[in-house]
Order: C-alpha cells, then structure tokens, then sequence
C-alpha cells in the first residue's frame, strides 16, 4: 500500500497506520517512535554543520553567535533526553553516554517503557565524514513501582517491542521495527519529514558483504580464523565474500542489510567479550536484522536469548544474512574454547 509514484506515506502516518492494527494499543509506542524521530531530525542538522567547525569555531570554544560548542555524542544524548523525557512514556533510560540508570525527573509522569540507547556511535568517524548512527532500543517495564529499575533494563533482546536506528550519511535514513518487519525512511531535508522509503525490508540469505576488522586477526583464536578463511573462500567450498569495513557499526550493517553480508566483531585475545555493547548497539541490530530475515548471535547463541547482566556490558557479535551467520554457528559449534566464551 505504502509506495508508489503517487503516494508519499510519512513516518507519522506509517506509525499510526501500524498502531491501528492493534485495537489495544494506547499510541504512547507510537508517541515515543515520534518523539526520537524529532530527535533524530535535530541531530542529523547539527551533523550536517559539523564540517564547518572550523569557520564557525570548534569544541569548547564560543560559536559565531556567542554560544559554547558542543562534542556531538554530548549533544545528541542530551537532544534524546530532552525529546523524550517528558513525555510520560519512559520509566527510565539508558545511553551509552552515561554510568547508571537515567531517571525521569520528578515533576513528570512515568510511563511503562524504558529506551536504551547509543546516542552517537562511531563519532570519532565525524572528523573524515564518514557516516555515523543512533541505536535504540525499547523493552517494556517488569517491575511494579513508578520508577524504571535495573531489572527492566537488563531485559533479553527478545523482549523488545521496538528497535531501530538512524544512519547520518549522504542522507539521513531512520529504519525501526516494532516486530512487524523492518521499514526505513530517508529524511527530506526540504520538507523536515522523514518519508517511507524502504518498507519491509528483506536482507538477502546469502550476502555478499564480510564486515571485520582483520587487523585483530592475531588475536583471534583458531574458529574465528578458520571462520574468516571460509567467508574469504580460502577454505571450503562457499563463494567468497567481499570485505568492507567502514568502522562505523551502523553504516556497516546498514550496508548489509540492504545488500546482504556479515558484519563480524569477534571475541578475541585483545577483547575477549568483543567491543560492541549488548543492549544498546547488540540487540536492537539483532531485532532488525531478525524481522528483516537475518541471524545475530554471540558466536554459540542466539542473540536476542542472551540475559543481560550488566548495562554495559559486550558482546561477541555475528549479524547478517542467514546462511552466512549459519556457518559461523556451525564453526563455533565444534570448538567449546572460544575466548569469553
Ligand atoms: P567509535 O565510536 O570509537 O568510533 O567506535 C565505533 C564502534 O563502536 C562501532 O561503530 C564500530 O563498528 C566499531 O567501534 C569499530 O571498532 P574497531 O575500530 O575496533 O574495528
């Protein structure tokens, strides 16, 4: 219904016409998706200005109109906060910006959500122009009190009922998913409307793409470097994947899941849980990925089971297209000595 040459369907309108599938809905979920696409919105504009730091002054100084300058990550967490806080959807919030739990202040009211998220990841990428993201991830509220609580974050990827990101690149693009697929828009910036442009999106089973930072291959122990031959076609009879790597986890999984590939952040002697963290960056890649046909796992398990034990922790990641997350499952599932594991 969504696309076609004379149809335009808004994110609004796309939100609201998916809520009306569910007669029990209250729209706060719909309200919330709104509130962190204005965000995202407000983030993409301060990124599109970010190559002129040097004419208009950089961080920490006073900008042209008198006005401190902001690091970016800084920036868009406080823009999430702010978009979102308010609102009486959230109980409580977590970034990877911050220590603890971040409560909602007092004088507003406490919803039944808690939204976990990475403000902007892979911003030390700004600098050469290279896309970064937003994560997020929403779960609802187990516990009976007014305010969100540890235990309502640490919730198994699974039990989330939202997901999405936003890719700051040569457009900006926000992709969620409620558990009803995977639908992406690409903001406009004429219109400040982020319009349908990727419904259902469906990740190929066999990709193209291998994702992974080989220069950590020292450290890897001998399934993940077997795991790597196989995907390059040196061992096997698999065709070979081609590699790229961008370094930012967004425009890396954003690029395979349009086109098909494995984006690959192994356990390894140097970081023996990975570097990626589980409910921020981990988990709501994994939900996408999953309603878009893919597979994510930590090496031996499937993501989304994973119970979470800590607000920051890593995790070992293996996303992508289906047959190519099968094989390192497959590899992984003949070795019990995976390092962390
Ligand atoms: P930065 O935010 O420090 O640029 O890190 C980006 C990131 O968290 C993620 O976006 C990348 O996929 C990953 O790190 C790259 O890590 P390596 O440099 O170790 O490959």
């Amino acid at each position: 219904m969504f696309t076609n040459s004379t149809s335009v369907t808004t994110i609004e309108a796309f939100i609201l016409e998916q809520e009306s599938r569910y007669p029990e809905a209250t729209g706060e979920l719909s309200n919330l998706l709104y509130d962190i696409a204005l965000a995202a919105k407000i983030i993409a504009a301060a990124i599109r200005r970010a190559g002129l730091v040097n004419i208009l002054g950089s961080i920490g100084q006073k900008n042209v109109q008198g006005e401190e300058q902001q690091k970016l990550d800084v920036f868009a967490n406080e823009t999430i906060i702010k978009a979102v806080d308010h609102g009486g959807r959230l109980c409580a919030m977590a970034s990877e910006e911050v220590e603890g739990i971040i409560p909602i202040p007092e004088n507003f009211k406490c919803g039944k959500y808690c939204l976990l998220f990475d403000p902007l990841d892979g911003s030390s990428n700004i600098d050469v122009n290279v896309p970064v993201g937003t994560v997020f991830s929403i779960v609802q509220k187990i516990t009976r009190g007014r305010h969100g609580e540890m235990e309502d974050l640490l919730q198994p990827g699974r039990r989330q009922v939202a997901a999405g990101y936003v890719i700051y690149g040569s457009s900006t693009m926000l992709v969620y998913t409620t558990g009803q697929g995977a639908h992406g828009f690409t903001l406009d910036p004429s219109i400040g409307e982020f319009l349908l442009s990727h419904p259902n999106i469906r990740t190929p089973d066999e990709g193209q793409f291998l994702s992974v930072n080989d220069s950590y291959e020292q450290y890897w122990d001998e399934p993940t470097k077997k795991l790597m031959r196989r995907y390059r076609g040196l061992e096997g009879d698999r065709r070979h994947l081609t590699v790229r790597y961008v370094g930012s986890l967004v425009a890396d999984f954003h690029r395979n899941l349009l086109g098909g590939g494995v984006f690959c952040y192994p356990h390894s002697r140097k970081s023996p849980q990975g570097k990626l963290r589980l409910l921020y960056e981990a988990n709501p890649l994994a939900f996408i990925c999953e309603q878009a046909g893919g597979a994510a796992i930590d090496g031996k398990t499937r993501l989304l089971d994973v119970q979470p034990t800590d607000l920051h922790q890593r995790t070992p990641l293996f996303m992508g297209s289906k047959s190519d997350v099968d094989l390192a499952l497959q590899t992984f599932a003949h070795h019990s000595e995976l390092v962390g594991a």
